[in-house]
């Protein structure tokens, strides 16, 4: 079979007079393309897994820039296609359309994890969760001609993180991607009411052994010589003794890199001293509140209330990171239940005073899936329920306590 994997890239934002207030001004439209362009590493591990390889012919798509798909995905004969929510309804038109001219489609990742019957009107194939050890079956229905089917993949084994597959870095070819991902872990100890990450796909914390991750990195330097890689994890730190070994063994590698972990890394200067030395160059923490409203943090981690205990601390935590030769981009949600209008200028300043090297200000955004999703729908406080794509972490898309929205 000719199979097909079509990833959806770019940014979204929908609110016109937000993107009139600055997402279409030079310097974030210039961020917008470099972070857009990272490939789906969902569909090359899932490319990995293709069974009875030799007898496939595996390709790898973008949609285009106007969020359609390339003409000549239509020769083959399944398509495998990955999900968020923001670009879910594009994701189905395309679907649809690849269907209506005899295509075989197949659907998976986050957004269709939580939503697998309103997929299944788009898609013969639905998986629900990790995909690695479904794929496998879904070749084989798709080859067999099977009729549309929904996969779980607790039907299947566990994934064990410790024997995945180099994923197919070499199927993106010349594309100009200025960074590829490499997963060091999956999941995350924490619990956010609000995270629509990998623990819609699986409730465990997994890492992965260093020498794998040293494995894909070295895979990659053959395709490019001097790659920048960001670590698509959740939390790559939670660990500080195998944090310290992953950081001593990327150092010979000479890459700089890129991750997302939590503010306790800023309590290890060893470890901090090996991320530096083994080419870390910035560290992206969910701050979510700045110091001066920690009391809005209060449950939203909710096995142990961590990010309420953490955030008192968050200015030497964040100095002490920074000081060490690291940059944080700090991640702030304006509109928690905690917050009133007074929060926009509280972020301001904490920026300022630290002061942070990037920040990433969102809106708290209701995906599908979250216990927050869950508490606001009970509460009546989506403004308009299954409006998917406006779970761009730029729109708002429920009323917040304290404040218009
Ligand atoms: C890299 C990344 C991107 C890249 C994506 C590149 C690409 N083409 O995929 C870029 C920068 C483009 C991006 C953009 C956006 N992102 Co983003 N991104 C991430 C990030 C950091 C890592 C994702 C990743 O690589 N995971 C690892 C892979 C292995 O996992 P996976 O994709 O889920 O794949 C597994 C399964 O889902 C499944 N699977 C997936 N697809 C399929 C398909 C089939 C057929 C099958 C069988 C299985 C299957 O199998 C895979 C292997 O187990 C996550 C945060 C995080 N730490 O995870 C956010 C995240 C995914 N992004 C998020 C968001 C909100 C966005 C944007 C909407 C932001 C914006 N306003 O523009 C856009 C949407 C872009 C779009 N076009 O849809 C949210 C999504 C939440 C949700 N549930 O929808 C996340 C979780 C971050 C967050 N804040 O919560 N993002």
């Amino acid at each position: 079979m000719k199979i097909g994997f079509l990833a959806m890239s770019g940014i979204r934002a929908h609110d016109p007079e937000l993107l009139k207030l600055g997402l279409t001004l030079p310097g974030f439209v210039e961020r917008s393309k470099t972070v857009a362009s990272l490939p789906s590493l969902g569909l090359l591990y899932l490319a990995a897994a293709t069974p009875d390889v030799a007898r496939h012919e595996l390709r790898y798509f973008e949609a285009e820039s106007d969020r359609t798909e390339p003409a000549e995905i239509y020769t083959c004969d399944l398509v495998a296609i990955s999900t968020f929510s923001a670009q879910v309804f594009e994701a189905y038109a395309i679907a649809d359309r690849l269907r209506a001219a005899g295509v075989k489609v197949a659907m998976g990742g986050l957004h269709v994890t939580v939503q697998p019957d309103e997929a299944a009107r788009h898609a013969d194939y639905v998986i629900i969760g990790e995909g690695d050890n479904v794929w496998p079956a879904v070749v084989r229905a798709a080859e067999a001609d099977e009729p549309p089917r929904t996969f779980d993949s607790k039907d299947f084994p566990p994934v064990d993180v410790a024997k995945l597959p180099i994923p197919r870095y070499d199927l993106l070819g010349e594309r100009p991607y200025n960074r590829f991902t490499v997963q060091t872990s999956r999941g995350c100890p924490w619990r956010c009411d609000f995270c629509a990450s990998t623990v819609m796909l699986s409730r465990r914390y997994r890492k992965r052994p260093v020498e794998q991750v040293i494995r894909d990195i070295e895979a990659i330097k053959q395709l490019r010589p001097n790659p920048f890689i960001e670590f698509a994890d959740d939390n790559t730190f939670v660990d500080k003794a195998w944090g310290k070994e992953l950081c001593r063994q990327l150092r010979p590698l000479n890459v700089k890199w890129f991750t997302e972990t939590d503010i306790t890394v800023a309590d290890d200067d060893e470890l901090l001293d090996l991320m530096r030395k083994a080419g870390c160059r910035q560290v992206l923490i969910g701050l979510e509140s700045p110091a001066q409203n920690a009391g809005a943090l209060q449950g939203i981690e909710m096995h142990h209330n961590v990010k309420a205990k953490w955030a008192p601390r968050y200015l030497e935590r964040v100095r002490n990171i920074q000081s060490r030769g690291i940059t944080v981009n700090g991640c702030f949600i304006l509109g928690l239940d905690g917050h009133g209008p007074e929060i926009f200028e509280q972020v301001l300043d904490f920026a300022l005073e630290v002061p942070l090297f990037d920040v990433q200000i969102t809106v708290l955004t209701p995906f599908p899936g979250t216990p927050l999703h869950e508490r606001l729908l009970k509460e009546g406080r989506i403004i308009q329920p299954g409006r998917w794509d406006l779970c761009t972490l730029f729109d708002v898309n429920y009323v917040p306590s304290n404040m218009t929205p």
